[in-house]
Order: structure tokens, then sequence, then C-alpha cells
């Protein structure tokens, strides 16, 4: 049943859940699993050994860190600007070395959290205590337009944690026109792909025996309990991964176990899923490098240079205009 809410009072979380929720097959979108308790979870994803992810991308940045910054303007100065800060974890080693060398830079992490940033900026003061930062609260593009328009010198972009591989390629161009239109010709962008490999060790990371991942998925029916006062029986679903090899897409899915009703009270909605029915709600898309050249070419956008991780599971490439 429709929603008889009137649209323009519905936050964009609620439109997702009535979109997707009435849509055949169901789908919901994976930004949505993100409240205090999800990125919880993804933390302890990324602490997970099956998640490799993280540790390869730690490492190249821990022993690449010199090659990494040879491109960046380390006497005349730059601004190091972070999409998706988090913990800065990674972010810390480079960090470390461009202190080391005394470049003359600022590290500008830019979170839509202020709480994320507030620790972050307690752990660089403490940690890093010679490095320049300024916290940027707000969405990606805002601020990298604001910069943009005001500041000259080098700008060196950074997203880390394959983040851009949570969107089809279509958003994922989107998104790298969206910083290619704020870069200047001695800009860098500096963005890591999760490559295609064995599909054995892919659905590992996104299976794992834990029940991590699975928590961390089902967390989006758990916001819909809470937030939007739903029913949604956990016990009666359950986490599936696939990966398909050919196209590098690794799809997480919540499936229903049996015929049933559920009831979203703040959104009046009745939603009905037979025996087996999916949500689908999560794209984690695997790459190589022609992949990665095409997604860049159709933002105009050349790769400068790859580093990639010793097993070759993972790659940071920089872009230029
Ligand atoms: C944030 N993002 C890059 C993670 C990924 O690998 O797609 C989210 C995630 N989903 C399940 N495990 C981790």
């Amino acid at each position: 049943m429709e929603s008889t809410r009137k649209p323009t009072t519905l936050t964009a979380f609620e439109k997702d859940v009535i979109s997707g929720l009435n849509d055949y097959p169901k789908h919901l979108s994976s930004r949505f699993i993100y409240d205090q308790n999800g990125d919880k979870l993804f933390q302890e994803i990324m602490a997970m050994p099956e998640y490799y992810l993280t540790e390869c991308e730690y490492n190249i940045l821990k022993n690449q860190s010199d090659l990494i910054a040879e491109k960046f303007n380390l006497k005349s100065g730059f601004d190091l600007i972070e999409l998706g800060a988090g913990d800065g974890k990674k972010t810390k080693l480079l960090l470390s070395h461009l202190s080391e060398i005394d470049a003359n830079f600022t590290y500008l992490p830019v979170d839509i959290s202020q709480n994320a940033l507030d620790e972050l900026g307690t752990a660089l003061e403490r940690e890093l205590p010679k490095v320049n930062f300024e916290l940027l609260q707000g969405s990606y593009f805002d601020v990298l337009n604001q910069l943009s328009s005001y500041n000259k010198r080098q700008k060196i972009v950074l997203v880390l944690g394959s983040n851009i591989g949570n969107l089809m390629h279509s958003d994922a161009i989107d998104f790298l026109k969206k910083i290619q239109k704020n870069m200047s010709s001695e800009d860098l962008l500096f963005m890591g792909f999760d490559q295609k490999k064995h599909p054995q060790i892919v659905l590992d990371a996104y299976n794992d025996s834990k029940g991590i991942t699975e928590a961390f998925n089902k967390n989006l029916l758990v916001r819909i309990n809470r937030e939007l006062d739903a029913d949604f029986n956990l016990e009666a679903f359950f986490h599936w991964e696939t990966y398909d090899p050919e196209t590098g897409t690794a799809k997480s899915f919540l499936v229903s176990k049996a015929d049933q009703d559920v009831r979203i009270a703040n959104l009046d909605l009745d939603v009905h899923f037979k025996a087996w029915e999916t949500i689908h709600t999560e794209i984690s898309q695997k790459y190589d490098d022609d992949t990665v050249e095409w997604l860049a070419s159709k933002a105009s956008l050349n790769i400068d240079k790859i580093f990639e991780s010793e097993n070759g599971f993972y790659k940071n490439y920089t872009f230029k205009k």
C-alpha cells in the first residue's frame, strides 16, 4: 500500500524506504546503514581478517608514502583534502611521512559527522602535533566547491577505502565528474579501488563467519524499526552475498525466510514479502585497470600513477585532469 503522507515532508531515508520496498525486486540504499551502530559495525568489519581491503590500503600508505608524496608540491605548499575522513587511521601514515619531511601543507578532512571530525582533531593534536589541520563539516561537494573557489594552492583530494565501489558505474562517473570540476591542472586525485581477485576471497570478505556483515546489512531493518516504527522480525531475514567474477560486482541481499507482512507505522505502509523474496541492499564493485581507466576517461580524468598492494588485491590510483 502506498504511503498517504505528503512527499514534501519525507526525509531521504523515508523516501528510499517507500520507493525501495514498493519496487520489484525490492531494494534499499546502503548509505542508510551508517548510523552510530552502523559506523561501529563497519569499524568491526574493517578489523576482521577476511576484510582484506583495510590492511591492503594501510600497507600501501605505510610502505609507499614517499612515492605517493613525490607528486605533491612539497615546498610551495598544498592542501590535502580528504573526503570521508572517518578515524583517519590510514591517512595518519601519510601525514606522518609528510610531517617528517617538513612538507608545507594543511590537512583538510571533510566529513558529514562533526562528532567523527572532533575525535579525529583530538587524535591529530595528540599524535601529530606538527600537522596543520582544519576540520570541515559538510557534504563533500559543498565543501569542495567552496575550497576551489578561494584556494589557489595545489589540491590533493583523497578518497580512501574503495568507497567508490558502493556506487553503480553511472553514479561513480558522476562522483568523479564532481571532483574533476573542482580540480585545476596541477591538482591530484588519490583514490582507492578494490581489485578483481579470486571470487571466494571476495565472498569471504562480505560474508564473515561471525555474522558481523550480516548485522551490518540488517542495520537497515533495525533503523526502519526504530526510526519509522516498523515491526521487521530480524530473525525472519538472512544476509546473502553474491559475486559475479565477470562484472566484478559483489551484491548484498536480505532474504525473507517466509511469507510475511511488515508494518511501517510512521509511513502508513504495509509490505508483503513472499518466501525467498530479496531486498538488494549494497553493491561493492571490484575493478581492474581497464575499468578504472574507462571510468576516469568518462569524467575527463587520466590515471597518473598506480600504487599496488603486495598481493595485488587492492590499488590506489592518482588521477590528473
Ligand atoms: C564502505 N564500503 C567501501 C564497504 C565495502 O567494502 O563495500 C562497505 C561494506 N559492506 C560490507 N562490508 C563492508
